[in-house]
């Protein structure tokens, strides 16, 4: 083979391998079977103002953010967010998408009298939903 062809060479495995990283970066793909769930609270429950909220998962591996390891992922929590975050997109990180990238399962939220929507979302590292979404039911809590 000669240089130039090698060179060419080498660099097409280099996009591939590019192209790889990224694709586990932006488009993760979830594990058959993989879910979050709430794990003490219920669909119409009556709570108080300070809810403390553990957040189940199975079926993948929980990490930190910190680990990019392909196949892990950390917990968010959507509260009062019209809809489940985009594919190929991180998920926002603002007082409707909290983030629980030191692989924290549980929080305990502070939320106004009233109804609220509350879902878990899965994401990679890279705060990016895997694909198909690992999400758990959209519940609705009811605050005293
Ligand atoms: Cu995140």
């Amino acid at each position: 083979m000669r240089p130039a062809v090698l060179i060419a060479a080498c660099s097409l495995a280099a996009a591939a391998a590019t192209a790889f990283a990224a694709d586990n970066v932006l488009h993760p793909q979830a594990p058959a079977g993989a879910k979050v769930f709430f794990v003490d609270l219920q669909d119409g429950a009556t709570v108080g103002q300070e809810l403390h909220v553990n957040f189940g998962v199975s079926g993948i591996a929980l990490a930190p953010a910190t680990d990019t390891t392909p196949g892990t992922g950390h917990h968010h929590l959507l509260i009062d967010a019209n809809e489940p975050p985009p594919p190929g997109v991180p998920i926002p990180k603002d007082a409707t998408h909290l983030h629980y990238g030191q692989a924290q399962t549980t929080d305990t939220l502070h939320l106004a009298p009233g109804d609220h929507t509350l879902q878990l979302v899965f994401a990679n590292a890279a705060h990016v939903p895997f694909e198909p979404s690992i999400q758990s039911k959209k519940i609705t809590v009811h605050v005293q």
